[in-house]
């Protein structure tokens, strides 16, 4: 009897499978389509752990599950190489990005060639292959064309370290991410911005009808952030000038009690009262350190400081002191508020801390003295007493515009998306500078801009990328005029690439195209993508290219949203509940379980055993020896039976078994509740070692059965399933076998269910073997306590109608 070896069965089928190009994607195929992938990785230097295998495991399941079921399925893979990591590498070692690039594709290669996942490799891509980047800077230049990119000069974190712009979140308490002893500074920088915000409403509005976890919609709602309110005006005390605030809540106007700038407003040069000066512009320098995400954290210690200024409510009249404090924004409104103490959290810390007067103007369910942001009706609001607040904002706001001191407007949290970085490994922006034609684009017949090959990786003194010491590079002509030029030396944010690889992976070889629209329009939207990351960033950058790609007809306008169902699974931490990292010695490598003998069957099917596949989980060192024995014992009844195969009698409890499982595991499948699919796979396991106990274990039945089984393990274990199949003489591989589908007629339940009737009135149910006979019915129901009390006397008649009801006649 054969050993039950994954070491020798998997590299075995891995191979067979590669010759056969089982998993080839072809377009015209009749049957309908599943495009199924995984958000593509980063690939590192270092290993990919179990946690990370968790969602190529998720979809490879769902890919091989649709295969079996007769769709048409193009699951693929790529690398989402550019990136600073790559650089900073190089920068360290002197290893080029191009080559540590290639050494770690490889890697993740071999990873997940190991785990026998159903990939076309045939269409994998790579961001950083000049094939590809081309068409990156061709979509920058369409969007360049449609006034979707341009240029803006902005305060921005720097490094001095890094010599780059960072990011809002590689701001960590005031330092660089990357240099903890480095604080950030603010600079002006002229940066590379798409217009996303053009499609704010339009992004907004498509969420509603995404297929996606609730809570990845509510923060893509909540990224864009449309707010409607008012701008009001508040005249400064003895000048000209006004300040524009700001709010949501125009029905608190008569509780603003004081104003709040941001430190960075234009106007705190010129309000602030000569004796505050130095107390301002030293918050102001305070301030400038600290992140918007510090400043938004409502639970700090509110700061601030007065400008000396005063400022007039325009309804109260009263005098009212402006102050600056850092939990104001500059990106965001004007910049100004009105504070409301009564009824804003923030304002109400504020006006406690320095004693500013509170005036509650909204009547509600809460306190007098509690601070309350729920609607009511309005008091101490002179003509506008007794409103509720929603009419109260609209007439305020309306009899102030009467006079131009205030307008409906509606704001937006979200920016506009910064592209541009001071990096070498990115794709360059492929833009000219001439000085007598300015800023021109590269003609689109020569991409792709290819980067240079240097041997300095880092940035220049002057805060250019690598590239702006390449003077050969940097010196063209103009495309324009044929005059000398220089190019543009900031790269593209990787966001960029990941934006639209998945419609390069419809196309992925066309030298003319970035993609067919034709092929798009056949794969897309994808069926299922597969990710734990990026729930704003990726999805909604993707979200606003394909609106603009779809405007321009390049794909259809029913196929705009690029993700179907979203598989947002979750993290899978160390045993110790912590992150797996490699400072914490409790990575978990999945090539190290293969290699130990339980094979990628057995690791396959623990991650999807582990926990709902959403749900954050830690790993349990028992789990791959678990599955792998569930495995082993599958095994075992095919070589058992193999060894005994003669006779052809039938059993229903085994029909009964593999329908039930068949039901099960399809159902949870749809459902994508993998565990209890396993579960179920396992249970059934058991099932046919009880059977086979009593049975004579050779029948053609349980060679269908076992072989069922191996077509319903097969998206979850997909080595083992298909030696199986082929041991028990079934011919073509498991993986484009059919599914199989339940017999509802092996499920019906063999108890019936019995009503009894004293005289014409229900009294009690009975549960009963089909099979029983007239006579045990009639004792059963007799027996019956609540019967018993009406039929003491005896009984007349007894009437029983087979399988339904029972009725004693007293
Ligand atoms: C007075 C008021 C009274 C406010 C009240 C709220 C409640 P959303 O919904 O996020 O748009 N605000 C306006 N601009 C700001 C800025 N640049 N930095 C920090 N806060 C700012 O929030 C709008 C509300 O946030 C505005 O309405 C304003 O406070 C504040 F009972 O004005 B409100
Ligand atoms: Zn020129």
């Amino acid at each position: 009897m054969r050993r039950y070896n994954p070491k020798e069965i998997e590299p075995k089928w891995q191979k067979t499978w590669a010759d056969q190009q089982l998993y080839l994607a072809k377009e015209d195929s009749a049957k309908p389509k599943k495009y199924i992938i995984d958000m593509f990785p980063y690939p590192s230097g270092a290993a990919m752990h179990v946690g990370h295998i968790r969602n190529f495991t998720i979809s490879d399941v769902l890919s091989q599950y649709h295969r079996q079921k007769g769709y048409n399925v193009m699951h693929t893979m790529g690398w989402d190489t550019f990136g600073s990591p790559a650089e900073n590498y190089a920068i360290k070692t002197g290893v080029t990005p191009q080559e540590s690039t290639k050494v770690n594709i490889a890697k993740f290669k071999d990873q997940l060639e190991h785990l026998g996942i159903s990939y076309d490799w045939s269409r994998e891509i790579t961001t950083t292959d000049p094939e590809y980047y081309r068409w990156t800077q061709w979509i920058f230049l369409q969007l360049f064309k449609n006034d979707l990119a341009y240029q803006k000069e902005s305060l921005q974190w720097w490094c001095t370290e890094c010599k780059t712009v960072l990011a809002n979140e590689q701001v960590i308490n005031g330092c660089c991410w990357r240099h903890e002893e480095t604080p950030v500074i603010k600079k002006l920088t002229k940066q590379w911005f798409f217009r996303i915000t053009k499609y704010a409403d339009q992004l907004l509005d498509g969420i509603d009808d995404l297929d996606w976890p609730e809570k990845i919609k509510a923060m893509q709602r909540n990224w864009i952030g449309r707010s409607s309110g008012s701008e009001i005006k508040f005249a400064l005390k003895d000048s000209d000038t006004a300040i524009k605030v700001f709010t949501t809540r125009p029905d608190t106007l008569f509780g603003a009690t004081f104003l709040v700038l941001a430190p960075e407003h234009a106007l705190v040069g010129d309000i602030t009262t000569a004796d505050q000066k130095s107390e301002v512009s030293a918050y102001i320098n305070e301030s400038l350190k600290k992140s918007d995400v510090d400043r938004m954290n409502t639970s700090r210690d509110k700061t601030g400081v007065f400008t000396g200024a005063y400022a007039v409510n325009p309804v109260t009249k009263q005098e009212i002191p402006v102050w600056i404090a850092d939990y104001v924004l500059t990106g965001y409104g004007t910049g100004a508020i009105m504070a409301v103490p009564a009824h804003d959290e923030r304002d109400h810390d504020f006006a406690e801390k320095y004693q500013l007067p509170i005036i509650r103007v909204i009547q509600n369910d809460a306190r007098d003295d509690e601070c309350t942001s729920d609607e009511g009706t309005l008091i101490h609001s002179g003509a506008y007493d007794n409103l509720n607040s929603s009419d109260g904002r609209e007439k305020i706001t309306a009899d102030l515009a009467k006079d131009n001191q205030a307008e409906n407007v509606v704001n937006y949290r979200m920016r506009d998306w910064l592209i541009s970085r001071q990096r070498y490994w990115g794709a360059p922006i492929p833009i000219v500078y001439c000085e007598t034609d300015g800023t021109v684009p590269v003609p689109e017949d020569q991409l792709p801009v290819t980067l240079p090959e240097v041997t300095n990786f880092a940035p220049t003194d002057d805060g250019k990328s690598a590239l702006g010491g390449v003077d050969s590079w940097v010196n063209t002509t103009c495309p324009k005029c044929g005059g000398p030029a220089k190019r543009e030396t900031d790269t593209m944010d990787g966001y960029a690439c990941s934006s639209w690889y998945y419609l390069r992976y419809t196309d992925p070889h066309n030298d003319q195209q970035a993609w067919d629209p034709k092929n798009a329009n056949y794969w897309l939207p994808i069926d299922y993508y597969c990710g734990g990351d990026h729930a704003v960033s990726h999805l909604l950058y993707s979200r606003f290219w394909m609106y603009f790609f779809a405007e321009q007809g390049w794909i259809e306008k029913s196929r705009r949203e690029p993700v179907g169902k979203l598989v947002y699974n979750g993290y899978i931490l160390a045993a110790d509940g912590n992150k797996m990292s490699k400072s914490k010695g409790n990575v978990v490598n999945p090539d190290e379980l293969i290699e130990q003998g339980y094979g990628a069957d057995a690791l396959r099917l623990f991650e999807m055993f582990i926990a709902p596949y959403d749900q954050a989980t830690s790993w349990n060192t028992n789990g791959v020896p678990g599955t792998y024995r569930f495995l082993q014992r599958y095994w075992t009844l095919v070589q058992e039976f193999d060894e005994a195969k003669k006779g052809d009698q039938t059993n229903d409890e085994l029909q009964k078994t593999v329908h039930a499982t068949i039901k099960k595991v399809s159902e949870d499948l749809d459902n994508l509740s993998f565990n209890t699919a396993v579960a179920s796979l396992m249970e059934c396991v058991n099932g046919f070692y009880k059977i086979k106990a009593k049975d004579s274990y050779a029948s053609a039945e349980w060679q269908s059965a076992l072989s069922t089984f191996a077509q319903l393990l097969a998206p979850f274990a997909p080595h083992i399933s298909e030696e199986l199949w082929s041991q028990l003489g079934n011919t073509g591989s498991v993986h484009l076998a059919s599914w199989p589908v339940h017999d509802e007629k092996y499920l019906v339940s063999d108890i019936m269910t019995i009503v009894v009737q004293v005289n014409g009135k229900v009294r009690a149910q009975v549960h009963l073997p089909i099979d029983s006979t007239e006579e045990q019915v009639l004792t059963t129901a007799k027996a019956e306590p609540h019967v018993q009390e009406y039929i003491s006397g005896g009984t007349k008649r007894e009437i029983y109608i087979p399988g339904k009801l029972v009725n004693l006649v007293v």
